[in-house]
């Protein structure tokens, strides 16, 4: 499954999930799942290097095949029938090729994969959550015709109380002909139709302005979602289909609250990272529901994609069950030196252009996020910090705009976002009371160019090893992190000046044991309210009980 719900009912689609073949570059063979991690093999539980997955194909009549991989961990070289179709860095971000005029009968897709960490890799380098390798969300092979529909974005808004939205259709013709076609919608009882030349060999766009007077508004406590019906017809005849999932809803901000439809909302939620036990982040859909299951229990609201677009089944998810979300472009604590790394700028403007152009219909992001704990102090940085925001802004205006610092007292850019979020760990990093440091920093951003808008503590936490108890509640036992967990939510419950809080962090995590993270216990980020299995440490019923008491109301 690779949405939750159907996305075709005209065009051809095959998921290609199963077993796959795969060749270590030491020719050691082996049969793996996909979607899947190498690292879940015996024999690879720490390989990090390359590798080539094949699998074969039949094509029952003459048609142009469309690939589209959801992950691949972290760059992919793909092949049809051993010619090249198309290269991809990033494991969190999707990608897809398109091969022409394949005729009937047996074919095979090779994909070259590499999880090494060189200077190729600016964004997945060692860090404070693993790198895994493989193909590890699923794969979809599509026959198209000449002409298809590549995506579509819809915007909601609402004006004199009536909910409308902008429709953008994207339609590709891979043919040499120039195409005449009928592009066609439907969403919420509301169908309008345009004619489109599609010219040869050529992407255009088509735009509708509809008008839903009978939509309901998606929000957290009643996520009404719509299928947004497309259509390409040829003659007449539907040739292509495109069905995705909107809601109606609209973001904004006061100097204190982000507002979805004009009320205010508090976010209170969870750091994720897509990493589960020994299977790593080819998170299926049933971790995925659980993980869901279990942070809503809390009285969670709202979950963080730290540090990397996410899997879109989990974001579907979001969109069901009305959890906000902060998703962020994938980078994690990057110093200058390697915000300088020559792949850096085009990685990140890549992975941003993808995670908005896949993401974008997903009602339940609420914000866009970048540059996690990167260098935000030098004009360097600013630079690349500014780039980002523009680049966000030019691609959707209609969400705000976050970074989580921990440049406390010397970040640059707190100007430049619509949000101020920063990661604060009093009682654990730092020994002192949390509501002293707390007062200080918003001293600080009072201070800074993010006087004036909204703030989320968007990391605070503790570490505990699952199991370990301890009368005297000493450092990394249950009661420990159980303490201070409650220390920072009972001071960020009486705050009204902030709009949200996220806990580092939802489950325990794989690190790579290279540079400082070797000094992980059990080379886990171990700061998880449930371990990496999703059993709850004691610190979960502290935020059972103390996240319902958490509304934000302005007081
Ligand atoms: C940082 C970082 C997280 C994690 C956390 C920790 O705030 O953003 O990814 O590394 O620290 O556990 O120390």
């Amino acid at each position: 499954m690779i949405r939750l719900f159907e996305q075709h009912f005209v065009r051809e689609q095959k998921e290609l999930d199963g077993m796959w073949s795969y060749v270590r570059e030491d020719g050691a063979e082996y049969t793996l799942p996909v979607p899947g991690c190498i690292e879940q093999h015996p024999e690879l539980l720490t390989y990090r290097g390359k590798g080539t997955y094949y699998k074969k194909v039949f094509i029952k009549e003459k048609t142009n095949v469309r690939l589209e991989f959801k992950g691949v961990s972290h760059t992919a070289d793909v092949y049809f029938d051993n010619e090249f179709l198309v290269h991809h860095y990033n494991a969190f971000t999707g990608f897809s090729g398109i091969v022409e005029g394949v005729e009937p009968g047996e074919h095979e897709i090779k994909v070259c994969v590499d999880n090494s960490f060189s200077e190729a890799s600016a964004l997945h380098v060692p860090n404070d959550y693993y790198t895994y390798g493989g193909i590890m969300r699923p794969v979809v092979m599509e026959q198209i015709g000449n002409v298809y529909i590549k995506n579509v974005h819809f915007t909601p808004d609402k004006s004199e109380g009536i909910w409308n939205g902008k429709i953008e259709v994207e339609v590709e013709n891979v043919s040499d002909k120039d195409i005449p076609v009928e592009v066609r919608i439907e969403l919420a009882r509301t169908e309008m139709t345009e004619m489109f030349h599609a010219g040869a060999r050529s992407c255009g766009q088509v735009t509708f302005q509809v008008k839903c007077e009978n939509a309901e508004e998606w929000n957290t406590d009643s996520p009404r979602l719509y299928l947004l019906h497309t259509n390409l017809l040829l003659d007449g005849k539907i040739v292509d289909d495109y069905i995705d999932r909107v809601g109606f809803r609209t973001i904004s901000m006061t100097k204190q609250r982000l507002l979805i439809n004009g009320k205010p909302v508090f976010l209170k939620g969870f750091n994720r990272h897509e990493d589960y036990g020994t299977i790593g982040s080819a998170i299926p859909l049933q971790v995925m529901v659980q993980d869901m299951d279990l942070m809503q229990e809390t009285g969670a609201n709202a979950v963080r994609t730290c540090h990397y677009p996410n899997d879109e089944r989990f974001l579907d998810l979001c969109d069901e069950r009305g959890m906000m979300v902060w998703e962020e472009n994938h980078a994690r604590g990057l110093s200058l030196e390697q915000m300088c790394n020559p792949n850096f700028d085009r990685q990140c403007r890549d992975c941003i252009d993808e995670m908005i152009s896949q993401h974008y219909n997903h009602p339940a992001i609420v914000i866009w996020g970048i540059l996690n704990e990167c260098d935000s102090t030098s004009e360097t940085g600013r630079e690349k910090y500014k780039n980002q925001y523009e680049q966000i802004k030019r691609l959707d205006s209609s969400r705000p705009t976050t970074s989580a610092t921990c440049k406390h007292f010397q970040d640059i850019c707190l100007d430049l976002l619509d949000i101020v979020s920063f990661n604060m760990y009093s009682g654990w990093y730092q020994d002192v009371p949390v509501k002293d440091r707390h007062e200080q920093e918003m001293d600080w951003i009072a201070q800074t160019g993010g006087a004036g808008k909204p703030v989320i503590v968007s990391e605070f936490g503790a570490a505990a090893m699952y199991g370990y108890r301890d009368r005297g509640r000493c450092k990394w036992s249950e009661e420990r992190q159980a303490d201070i967990i409650r220390e920072n939510l009972e001071v960020y419950r009486e705050d009204e000046r902030i709009t949200g809080v996220f806990i580092w962090q939802f489950a325990d995590c794989k690190v790579t044991e290279e540079e400082w993270f070797f000094s992980r216990a059990r080379c886990h980020n171990n700061k998880g309210v449930v371990d990496e299995y999703r059993r709850p440490k004691e610190a979960f019923d502290v935020v059972k009980q103390l996240f319902p008491q958490m509304n934000g109301k302005e007081k």
